[in-house]
């Protein structure tokens, strides 16, 4: 990983800053200390509850599922080099994680929730698949340092290509090329390949860890240069907090180092608590809900045991009469056909059927579509 600080861990020092190297004490000096310029860095862990798959998990990441893409190499898939020469596979997973297909987690809400609450300077991002813009956080408070698929263009002549025509191949699962005819070239979305330049907009903003009163590291191996760097640009004595299934990037060495192992959105919540802003997350995160009728039945209250018992009475009885209509209805239909007059009894359970099918199709099953000249 090269990372300077993993060789020099030291779980056992007491925080400088902070009066614990706990998320309550967090909460604290967030309070006491007027924070207001949080920066957070990110992967895709934070997207993982929402169905999208992260790159290294061992079994359930990306890397360990692209068997169907037939690769050498599963890094392949976004290799510029590898793209140009065969652009099919990058296009088969781009239709499994194009965005519109998935819901912002509860931690991108905490990001939104953040930004909200006028705390946060910057959201560092290496994912691409644009869920913190779907969860509202605008688009000049996160940098996107490996690109997204927000936009796209030619990657011969780099003339932009429409939205919605990409939006119809990416479905289609077709490889789209540039509209203009002389050029032809294959037409990219502008993620960050192995191989190409970040973004401007990240190096621009490589300052701002340093400006930072508090830093959030979440759901990132921080196993990709220069991104993974960015926690070390933070001034010592401000506080990191790292969010993840397992500790990366010696986060835990420096004194006000706070460590959340587990998953993100428990400890995106944990957070909230600590900072007494449980219900606004919850609230937040039920407005990315996008079906309006499962957000009404998920928020309409359970019935109560009484409820549920009428309600199942009532079923019963409708059974009941409807099973007793049948059964009156095929007992005058036997007598009818013995030529037996109409019967005064409410419920006979009828011997045998046979005889009446020949004669009658199904009329004996099906009673009540019998022709009224038969009643
Ligand atoms: P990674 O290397 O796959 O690491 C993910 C990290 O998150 C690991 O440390 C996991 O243990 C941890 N993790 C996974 N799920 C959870 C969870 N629910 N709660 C807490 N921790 C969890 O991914 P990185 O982002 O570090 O690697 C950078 C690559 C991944 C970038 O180039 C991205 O473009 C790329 N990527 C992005 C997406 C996306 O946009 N959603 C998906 C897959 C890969």
């Amino acid at each position: 990983m090269g990372n300077e600080e993993s060789s020099m861990v030291d779980e056992s020092a007491h925080p400088s800053v902070l009066e614990a190297r706990t998320v309550q004490a967090v909460a604290k000096y967030i309070k006491e200390h007027n924070v207001n310029k949080i920066v957070l860095m990110v992967g895709a862990g934070i997207s993982t509850s929402a169905g999208i798959p992260d790159f290294r998990s061992p079994d359930t990441g990306l890397y360990a599922n692209l068997a169907f893409l037939d690769l050498e190499e599963p890094e392949d898939v976004f290799d510029i080099s590898f793209f140009r020469e065969n652009p099919k596979p990058f296009y088969a997973l781009a239709r499994e994680l194009y965005p519109g297909r998935y819901r912002p987690t509860i931690a991108h809400c905490f990001v939104k929730l953040l930004h909200n609450k006028g705390l946060l300077l910057k959201h560092f991002t290496q994912n691409i698949d644009c869920l913190e813009r779907q969860a509202g956080v605008p688009g000049d408070k996160i940098i996107e340092a490996h690109g997204s698929f927000a936009t796209q263009r030619c990657i011969e002549c780099k003339t932009p290509f429409p939205d919605n025509e990409m939006q119809k191949k990416v479905q289609a699962g077709e490889v789209p090329y540039c509209n203009d005819p002389q050029c032809n070239g294959l037409v990219k979305p502008d993620i960050v390949f192995f191989g190409e330049p970040l973004p401007s907009s990240f190096h621009d903003s490589r300052d701002l860890p340093g400006q930072a009163d508090l830093c959030i590291v979440m759901g990132t191996s921080l196993s990709v240069q220069p991104f993974a760097s960015l926690p070390q640009l933070c001034s010592p004595g401000v506080p990191r907090v790292l969010i993840n299934m397992e500790r990366i990037g010696g986060l835990g060495s420096r004194p006000d180092d706070v460590l959340l192992l587990g998953d993100c959105d428990a400890g995106v919540r944990k957070f909230a608590k600590a900072m007494g802003w449980e219900e606004e997350l919850e609230a937040l995160w039920e407005e990315t809900n996008p079906d309006p009728q499962a957000r009404e039945a998920e928020n309409a209250p359970l019935p109560t045991r009484d409820e549920r018992l009428r309600e199942e009475v009532t079923r019963l009885t409708s059974d009941v009469d409807r099973t007793l209509q049948l059964t009156n209805a095929y007992e005058q239909r036997v007598r009818d056909h013995l030529g037996e007059p109409k019967s005064s009894q409410t419920v006979t359970m009828s011997s045998s059927s046979e005889g009446t099918e020949s004669s009658e199709g199904l009329a004996h099953v099906f009673p009540h579509l019998a022709p009224e000249s038969r009643q």
